[in-house]
């Protein structure tokens, strides 16, 4: 022990001493936040090393950026918010493409970072991982702090709290410059300058204006539509949402993280008639959806011809407009917006016609019977359909489980064919269509919730995060992990124009065992080439629990040019002749 802290400790012992280290440990327990993804170095590593000895998880990543994205869906899964550690500068910067991404996703995040000392960062003088953390943070996240003084943790990590949690949900960046982590102060005074927030995301309750206009909207309507979004499943107002939808009796499409909100089988749903609901409906319900890409922007082609009007839930007021005109915004939380409009409908309420939700109903049915023999196909090699459809059936088997799901084709023909039962169970690409997410999910899904994940992965997907399979075997987590291995990106049969010595830009190395990777580790791989054998690896990974890579060999021709999103691919009108 150096002179320097053996006085401390003297002094300890006489005076009761805390630091900096101990106040943020504190703090982060005393506000429940209880897990910490991250990666350690200069100037956090005690840091962690403390965190984990005071009784916080500690889970140690081999990259930031997937220690990010898990802690951005521990926020979601939870509603409190994901906490991440990063070292300065590079580590920062790994971290802040997930805090961007909490922040697009409206989940609540905390990204931590240790950062250089501020007199030779502000005078630019070189320091070790020298950078303006804090100024760099800042456009990319909902609010962002500095702590400089022990005595500001406390209010430090509830400003962040409060941020991350109220309206709106999203990221907020925490800079804690070096010296912060060992500076002195009285242990009382520490003790008394912690703040455990109250109440961080309070009920927002509706005007009644907002829900009576938004009930004459749906009362005036002749084919209405509810359009539930993540929004919806992060509120965890799942009970009010179903007496909703089934006391309605509107027909409901869900988007991707918000399948399972209510059973896709639900007689209500019309996820397998998504183009004719948006096209024919009259009046549309966004529940925490918002009209972006995703939804065509709530206008052009995808909406027909028929004149819409649009209701729309959200926490978010400045939200209402964003693409076309909203007639009846309701801002509040969705729990409150949904209990007040369900305590609106009279007992006389009209259900739809039977015109309308029997039109629904027959074309979702015709969809989901062309689809059936597809999916019982048992081709080798493989095509999605094939092994999507076992899939399939095992989540309808275990549906407790948590679903990832990333890639192109891997992810578009996932979302549409694999049914999902319960809230909150389907965790993937998000708003920004963002590749990298998978194994960072994986891990923060079973830490978070103690049950089995199962990932489908396109071979490119996975090969973002595919080095945290370390990380899944280190920590024994119930991970499943299936790589559609296509041998590329969209497709692996491309080939290079020029003959040239370099393959195509969108194939990779041919006949790759990805199963590998995770046998590396200790965990099991597995090789299937067949429906029939991916359902017994898959079912022999779920019933013992470890940590299993099974390598699915898809046909490379099987996939097409970025799944269903290739009308987003600008084209040179030079290329074709
Ligand atoms: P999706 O991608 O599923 O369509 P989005 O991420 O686009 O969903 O939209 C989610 C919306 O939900 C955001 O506009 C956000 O403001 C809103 N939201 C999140 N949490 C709540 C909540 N508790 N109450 C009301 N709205 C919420
Ligand atoms: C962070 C662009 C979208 S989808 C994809 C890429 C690279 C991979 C598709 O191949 P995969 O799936 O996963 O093998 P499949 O079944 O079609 O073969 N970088 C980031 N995000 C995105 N979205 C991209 C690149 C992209
Ligand atoms: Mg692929």
């Amino acid at each position: 022990m150096s002179a320097v802290v053996q006085s401390i400790a003297v002094n300890a012992a006489e005076q009761e001493l805390t630091d900096g280290f101990h106040l943020i440990i504190d703090a982060l327990k005393l506000n429940g936040l209880n897990t910490i993804y991250g990666v350690p170095g200069i100037p956090i590593t005690d840091f962690g090393r403390m965190a984990q000895a005071e009784g916080i998880r500690v889970l140690s990543f081999r990259h930031e950026q997937a220690a990010g994205y898990a802690a951005s869906i521990a926020g979601y899964l939870t509603k409190k918010p994901g906490v991440c550690l990063t070292v300065s500068a590079p580590g920062f910067l790994n971290g802040l493409t997930a805090l961007a991404h909490a922040t697009t996703n409206c989940f609540p995040m905390i990204l931590i970072s240790g950062s250089s000392e501020r007199e030779i960062v502000d005078l630019q003088q070189g320091d070790y991982e020298e950078m303006d953390q804090l100024a760099i943070a800042k456009p990319l996240c909902k609010a962002a702090f500095r702590v400089l003084h022990a005595q500001d943790i406390g209010i430090g990590l509830a400003r962040a709290i409060r941020a991350a949690l109220s309206g709106r949900p999203g990221g907020v960046y925490l800079d804690l410059p070096a010296k912060l982590f060992g500076q002195v102060m009285d242990a009382d005074a520490g003790q008394k300058s912690l703040v455990k927030v109250i109440d961080a995301a309070p009920a927002q309750i509706p005007a009644p204006d907002s829900i009576r206009r938004a009930l004459d909207v749906l009362k005036s309507a002749k084919k209405p539509l509810i359009i539930l979004g993540k929004g919806a499943a992060y509120a965890q107002a799942d009970d009010a949402i179903k007496a909703l939808v089934e006391t309605s009796g509107i027909p409901f499409l869900p988007m991707s993280m918000a399948k399972g909100l209510l059973p896709d089988t639900h007689p209500q749903c019309a996820g397998a008639a998504r183009s004719t609901v948006l096209k024919d409906s009259d009046v549309v319900m966004l529940i925490g959806a918002r009209l972006n890409w995703l939804l065509s922007h709530g206008k052009g082609k995808a909406w027909g011809d028929a004149p819409k009007k649009f209701i729309q839930i959200d926490i978010e007021p400045k939200e209402m407009d964003s693409n076309v005109e909203i007639v009846a915004p309701v801002v509040g939380d969705i729990g409150s917006c949904v209990t007040a409009l369900l305590d609106g409908m009279s007992k006389t309420w009209q259900k739809p016609s039977a015109d309308w939700t029997g039109t629904v109903s027959k074309k979702r049915d015709e969809n989901v019977s062309k689809m059936a023999p597809k999916l019982m196909n048992n081709n080798s090699p493989m095509d999605y359909h094939g092994a999507l459809g076992v899939l399939r059936t095992i989540i309808a088997e275990r549906p407790d489980a948590i679903l990832v799901n990333e890639g192109a084709n891997t992810l578009d023909l996932a979302r549409g064919i694999v049914d999902m039962y319960k809230p909150r169970k389907r965790i993937d690409v998000g708003t920004w269509g963002i590749m990298g997410i998978g194994m960072g999910y994986c891990i923060a899904a079973a830490v978070e919730t103690g049950k089995p994940v199962l990932a489908i992965e396109g071979d490119s997907a996975f090969g973002f995060s595919g080095m945290e399979v370390e990380t899944i075997c280190r920590y024994n987590l119930p991970v499943c992990i299936v790589v559609f291995n296509n041998d590329g990106i969209y497709r692996g049969t491309d080939v290079n124009p020029t003959g040239g010595p370099d393959v195509a830009p969108t194939v990779f190395v041919k006949g790759a065992r990805y199963d590998k990777m995770m046998e590396a580790f200790g965990g099991v791989g597995v090789n299937v080439t067949s429906p029939d054998e991916l359902k017994r690896a898959v079912n022999a990974a779920m019933d013992s629990g470890k940590p299993t890579l099974i390598n699915a060999v898809l046909d490379p021709a099987a996939g097409s040019e970025s799944g269903r999103i290739g009308n987003l691919n600008p084209q040179s009108v030079l290329k074709k002749k």
